[in-house]
């Protein structure tokens, strides 16, 4: 039957006379169809991506494309007068993410499926995810977000065990998403409870937190500044890793294996330490399975892999020992014999995984009890090795690796930005699809001035789309001709945005002054800030202020705008990424392990103002100086000027004239005319007197970049010889190329 036929049939009348709802689920059902068309090849080993998040995005336009009939699909669409984007935006978007490692979870997934490797992603269905973020007297307010619905992509299965927890014993239920590739098609596999029960939260961070058979997984990521709000998140952890190692073993049964002979049959990635609980708990199972505890270690070590996503000493994960024995005594035991172990072959203090404070340090014990370690950026891994992870690299150098991270170029590429991607096949045909390097081939374009325009008309109409989505949206009117210099990511001081943000107040008062830029500059900003994290929430407050003064003044609007997407997400990203011109990439060098919002920038033309940090380096290397911005100190001389302690922040306060008028408008008449006098001034104190993540010192070298940029942007020609150079080599960081590589070094498949 042809594709317009079994559509109709789907939806159950014409094509012409469907409601878009109807659409929705007659694709919805066209697309399960197919899926069963594919022929799943079954290997002996077959990989399990463990995760705490998943930020999967929106999946119908995606698995149409890697099912091979999207465009027949937008076509029959729109010749019935419909619109498949419209269509598309009718599906939830999950939020089962919260950045960088969330979204790089979900580009592997596609590309394990890609590529035809057998590979399931693993963890929780969280009915709320993350936060809603809204905006209310220029300040960030949760609120629930709810995406389970009738019509979801998510389907219920049999699937259910039993965790043990001392005070109570909870039960499971498998839910599964589909991960369409164009090769196969893997699973999702999210768990939830079964006495799960919403009505517990009355809003996004106000609900009982102990009443763990309710509430277990409501919410990712649940505020855990208090003991009930950390005990939460270790029953979360838990039972992730306990289901998983029982969906692991249950499978590598059915598969034909033994426990005796589990890591023959599966690979587990540990994806940063939030899974770490699946060591003991496998080797939990393999000794009730009546194998001992020697060889159950052995065979868990011979399975586990870890990744780490940061070296934020704040975000590496440690537990204190009584807790963990408080709600989980078998695995405390077990944890306590592997440390046992550790201590009776090393004495180095700092290789334990229980330290003097009792504290459980989980990345310890994925080092000792993995077979892999890796970075995601090569200078990252290169960090890991000499600095933070030096005693490990000493005694087991062969585990460690780099894996740099990548993205998924059809969501990214194909979908985000079908224009410019049209534009590449007519150049250089499709060829690259299959072997995104072959991307280079534009570089033969790159003194052809025809090329070159086209590149600055596709940005232009991206821009003007993404202006008619801002006004629908957020009823803000963007001037589509101004430089859309855009900062997207999580919200972090390490990141940033403050930095951003007083280089816009020096600009603001350069126009109030009359000196004025060639050109408008819109500042996009996307992010979302934990909620409990004080000083990123003030760092939102202070954005908001200035995009608040800046447009109600009518002379300097015409100059500079702040626009900040409200509650930023997946599909955000895919609408404001192909209309970037610039990409800030300005965190402290050496604490942004990758970054991969900068390579998704990269590949559609925008160019990068960055420091020497992360993927950054990766991406000068590959488009030459001259096609990339950098500013900043190195990580080395980051590195030891934390290690001298000799920081002042106050002195370039006192010193530097545009720092020290930037920072004093914080708290300015008209700041608290619109802003909250006690976050201003924290915001402002903790700049002068602590400023940890360095702003000050790399703040003229950033003004500096920032304006030559702007300036050089009026050359359109030479600009768009440099987007091309980007785009060109964007195609090292196809995901394809790093689950090859996690395939070829790690996984085995
Ligand atoms: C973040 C947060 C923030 C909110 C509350 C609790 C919490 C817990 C864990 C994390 C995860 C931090 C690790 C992370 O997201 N790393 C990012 O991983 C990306 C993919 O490798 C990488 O590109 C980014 O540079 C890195 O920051």
């Amino acid at each position: 039957m042809n594709l317009s036929k079994r559509l109709e049939k789907n939806c159950g009348k014409l094509i012409f006379d469907c409601t878009d709802e109807e659409l929705f689920c007659g694709i919805l059902k066209t697309v399960s169809e197919l899926k069963t068309e594919q022929k799943n090849e079954k290997s002996k080993k077959k990989l399990y991506y463990i995760s705490a998040e998943f930020l999967i995005g929106r999946l119908l336009e995606c698995n149409l494309l890697n099912l091979g009939v999207y465009d027949e699909i937008k076509k029959i669409l729109s010749d019935n007068g419909k619109d498949i984007s419209r269509i598309a935006e009718l599906e939830a978007e999950p939020s089962l993410g919260n950045g960088g490692l969330g979204r790089l979870a979900a580009c592997f997934m596609d590309s394990v499926a890609h590529m035809g490797l057998e590979g399931d992603g693993v963890g929780l269905l969280y009915h709320y995810g993350l936060f809603k973020q809204v905006f209310a007297d220029n300040k960030q307010h949760e609120e629930k977000n709810p995406w389970i619905s009738e019509n979801s992509i998510i389907n219920k299965t049999e699937i259910s065990y039993k965790t043990e927890f001392s005070d109570c014993t909870l039960t499971s239920r498998l839910y599964t998403i589909d991960i369409i590739g164009k090769n196969r098609t893997n699973k999702l596999n999210l768990f939830d409870i079964e006495t799960v029960d919403e009505s517990v939260a009355k809003d996004a961070t106000e609900f009982d937190k102990t009443d763990i058979k309710k509430n277990l997984t409501l919410f990712l990521y649940p505020d855990d500044s208090d003991e009930a709000g950390k005990r939460l998140r270790l029953y979360q952890e838990y039972f992730m890793a306990s289901n998983a190692a029982h969906l692991i073993l249950e499978e590598t049964i059915r598969r034909g294996g033994t426990p005796e002979t589990l890591n023959e049959y599966a690979v587990v990635q540990i994806n940063d330490t939030h899974p770490s609980l699946i060591i003991p708990e496998l080797i939990r199972l393999l000794c009730e399975c009546g194998v001992g505890m020697d060889k159950s270690i052995e065979i868990v070590r011979n399975m586990c892999a870890y990744t780490n996503h940061t070296i934020l000493s704040e975000a590496l994960e440690k537990w204190h020992a009584d807790t963990v024995a408080a709600l989980i005594p078998r695995i405390m035991e077990i944890i306590k014999e592997l440390d046992r172990r550790v201590k009776t072959e090393c004495q180095d203090k700092s290789l334990h995984i229980i330290d003097e404070n009792s504290l459980v340090h989980m990345a310890r014990m994925d080092i000792h009890y993995g077979f892999s370690v890796n970075g995601v950026a090569s200078l990252h891994t290169k960090i890991l090795k000499e600095t933070e992870l030096n005693n490990f690299y000493r005694i087991y150098p062969k585990k460690f690796n780099n894996k740099t991270n990548g993205i998924s170029m059809r969501r990214w590429l194909s979908v985000a930005n079908p224009r410019l991607e049209q534009f590449i096949v007519s150049l250089i045909g499709d060829g690259f699809k299959d072997d995104y390097l072959k991307l280079k081939e534009l570089e033969k374009f790159a003194d052809d001035d025809e090329v070159l325009q086209k590149l600055i008309d596709i940005k232009l109409e991206n821009k003007i789309d993404l202006c008619t989505y801002i006004e629908e949206k957020q009823g803000r009117n963007i001037n589509s001709n101004s430089v859309f210099d855009v900062q997207i990511k999580r919200l972090h001081e390490y990141k940033r945005q403050q930095m951003n943000a007083l280089y816009l107040i020096n600009k603001y008062l350069d126009i109030k002054r009359g000196i004025l830029p060639k050109r408008p500059i819109t500042a996009i900003f996307g992010a979302k800030a934990a909620p409990a994290y004080t000083i990123a929430k003030d760092i939102i407050h202070l954005i908001l202020c200035l995009e608040d003064i800046i447009s109600h003044d009518e002379h300097a609007s015409l100059y500079i705008n702040i626009f900040v997407a409200e509650n930023y997400n997946v599909s955000w990203a895919e609408r404001i990424i192909p209309a970037a011109d610039i990409s800030e990439q300005i965190s402290l060098a050496s604490k942004e392990a990758s970054g991969t919002g900068n390579m998704k920038l990269m590949l559609n033309g925008a160019l990068t103002l960055g420091t020497h940090d992360g993927a950054n380096v990766e991406i000068n290397s590959l488009v030459g100086d001259d096609n990339i911005y950098t500013f900043g100190d190195s990580s080395d001389l980051v590195i030891a000027r934390y290690k001298k302690g000799s920081y002042k922040p106050s002195e370039y306060y006192e010193k530097d004239k545009r720092i020290n008028e930037a920072v004093e408008y914080i708290t300015c008449n008209k700041m608290l005319e619109v802003g909250d006098k006690t976050s201003l001034k924290r915001l402002q104190n903790e700049l002068i007197n602590k400023d940890y993540f360095m702003t000050f010192p790399d703040f003229a070298d950033y003004t500096a970049t920032k304006d030559r940029m702007l300036c050089d942007y009026e050359d359109r020609m030479a600009w768009a010889r440099k987007m091309l150079i980007n785009i060109a080599n964007a195609g090292y960081f196809s995901a394809d190329r790093t689950v090859a590589e996690y395939n070829k070094e790690i996984w085995k498949l």
